[in-house]
């Protein structure tokens, strides 16, 4: 059998806003829900810098630091902007910009996005990424992505990037809903526009 199957790959780019790949397959080895899930949040807005792809070869683990105020959150992350800035209208000098403020992508604990989510600080899509250990507050937590400055991200179940994955596209400010990741991701890595 040829592996090509142009009907149903048709199918799927015109009904998926994000592409699944590896479910179901003979090599899924699928982690169990983790029970030392925090049940508090540790703030409302979090952040976390881009690992490069040579520190994500080396095993790093994402660092998470939150707080219950946006403006202060950045601050904390070095991010510039003017103290009136919130998610949705982030000021830098008096002028309104979105790309700017230096993140790579949001991910957010409900479906459709929130005001509150995980800011990932960074300005390059060439693979780097983040990871969360077991018993983050953040681990199997996401379950809708904000794309900003990278165009195509992937979600996997595990944290070292291998197995069952998700993948969403999209241009800056395009909400994507997770399927079978949501509620499952521990690593992801940001790419370039898919096209
Ligand atoms: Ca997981």
């Amino acid at each position: 059998m040829h592996a090509r199957n142009p009907v149903r790959a048709a199918a799927l780019a015109a009904v998926a806003p994000s592409i699944v790949v590896g479910i179901g397959g003979p090599a899924r080895a699928a982690e169990q829900p983790n029970p030392q899930k925090a049940a508090t949040s540790p703030g409302r807005y979090c952040t976390t810098r881009l690992l490069s792809p040579a520190e994500l070869d080396q095993g790093v683990k994402s660092v998470v630091n939150c707080s219950e105020s946006f403006t202060d959150a950045m601050a904390r992350a070095g991010v510039r902007m003017d103290p009136n800035s919130t998610p949705d209208a982030v000021f830098v000098d008096g002028v309104q910009t979105r790309d700017a403020s230096g993140w790579v992508a949001v991910h957010y604990d409900p479906y459709g996005g929130s005001a509150q989510g995980l800011y990932v600080l960074g300005t390059t899509c060439e693979g780097g990424g983040i990871s969360f250990n077991a018993g983050d507050y953040w681990n199997d937590k996401i379950s809708s992505t904000r794309h900003q400055s990278c165009g195509t991200i992937k979600h996997w179940d595990a944290n070292n990037y291998t197995g069952p994955a998700e993948i969403t596209t999209g241009g800056s400010g395009n909400l994507s809903n997770l399927g079978p990741m949501s509620d499952r991701v521990s690593s992801i890595r940001y790419y370039t526009p898919a096209q």
